[in-house]
């Protein structure tokens, strides 16, 4: 790795030595290292190194000329702040393509911290205002100047009729294995694809979402503990607001992680809830409208039955999307979802409550 790593760092002009470079295990999706150099002052400087999976990034180009769009958009508007730089090689471009066709691209490493879990409410109301405080960065952001880079990334209705077809091909033959799960999805079908529906009909707001809101994609820092940045540019699109809310509580208020094979572990924590609620809300609720705010809950339960419906589609499809670790794996991860859409849905009253309370108060 190292040889590949010094030559990738060659096209992008990195001045100084390679020094050491580690493995970043996070993510489901992209190789990610962590890559330092001696400056020729002799000062260390760190960058992460991401080789994009092509098969999940069918338009890894036009991914980087969202990104490119975006980090620029808000430089422009906020030049104080820290944003995402991405280096450029010889060409002019912020991504190389190597000889085995690997896509590579480079970016300033940003000294901080990342919480794959936080028991600490004020981090998660800060994980909330930074994803809101991002939407609305983004809100003057003309969308159509984006490039949808995975269609239909978060159309929950597709998301299941895609699942329901491949149960029925079954080209593994591992439908067998779930069968409990997919008479349970059949029954929530309709009702998690509504929203989805909705906004393909223009009952939603379309806006620059960041489609990938986990609480590991903001940057803090060390000290004050006050977001940096949020990461993770790659499913930068239009898209609905109350999925970015949802797919962030769908991950910090699961009270196990997100592929925990034990289900009796697996609950929905409404303080956490609450926490999240109050930063994201706070943060945009002047530019949400109520149709937004009144189904956040909904879109909650909706995408999480989403996630379920995709870590099932590529068990059944014979695990070519996410990383695995182990057989199974997928099945874990939908087992863990499932049981968490369960308990948003015996909860759905009380988080309702929870949303309504918040909007009146922030
Ligand atoms: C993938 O690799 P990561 O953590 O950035 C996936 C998300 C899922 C998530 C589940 C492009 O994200 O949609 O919610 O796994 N990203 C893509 O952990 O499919
Ligand atoms: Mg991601």
């Amino acid at each position: 790795m190292y040889d590949v790593l010094k030559a990738i760092g060659e096209k992008f002009r990195l001045p100084g030595e390679l020094y050491s470079y580690e493995v970043i295990t996070m993510g489901n999706i992209n190789s990610t290292y962590k890559v330092t150099y001696t400056k020729p002052d002799g000062s260390l400087k760190s960058y992460l190194f991401q080789k994009v999976n092509t098969h999940v990034f069918k338009s890894p180009v036009e991914i980087m000329e969202n990104i490119d769009r975006v980090t620029s958009h808000i430089r422009d508007k906020y030049p104080e702040q820290i944003t995402l730089h991405y280096h450029h090689t010889d060409d002019g471009l912020n991504y190389y393509i190597c000889g085995d066709s690997a896509f590579w691209r480079v970016v300033n490493y940003v000294d901080s911290v990342t919480f794959n879990a936080s028991e600490d409410l004020s981090i998660i109301e800060a994980t909330g205002k930074a994803f809101g405080e991002f939407q609305n960065r983004l809100s003057d952001l003309d969308g159509a100047v984006l490039h949808e880079t995975i269609p239909d990334f978060h159309n929950t209705k597709k998301r299941l009729d895609t699942l329901f077809e491949h149960v029925s091909d079954d080209p593994c033959g591992r439908a067998a294995d779930a069968k409990k799960e997919i008479e349970y999805l059949a029954s929530v079908r309709e009702k998690a694809g509504e929203l989805s529906v909705m906004f393909a009909n223009g009952e939603i707001p379309k806006r620059v979402t960041h489609n990938d809101t986990k609480c590991n994609n903001v940057l803090f820092d060390r000290v004050t503990k006050e977001p940096i940045v949020v990461i993770d540019l790659d499913t930068i699109m239009p898209g609905m607001s109350m999925y970015d809310f949802a797919d962030a509580v769908r991950f910090i208020a699961n009270t196990a992680v997100e592929d925990e094979p034990d289900t009796s572990k697996v609950f929905f924590d409404t303080a956490k809830f609450r926490a999240f609620a109050n930063g994201f809300i706070g943060a945009t609720k002047d530019a949400l409208e109520s149709v937004e705010i009144e189904n956040l809950v909904k879109a909650t339960f909706s995408i999480t039955i989403e996630l379920v419906s995709r870590f099932l589609d590529d068990y059944i499809t014979g695990d070519k999307y996410f990383r695995c670790t182990y057989p199974k794996h997928n099945l874990v991860r939908t087992r863990c979802q499932l049981q968490l859409a369960k308990d948003i849905e015996r909860k759905w009253d009380e988080l309702s409550w929870i949303v309504r309370d918040v909007a009146d108060n922030v």
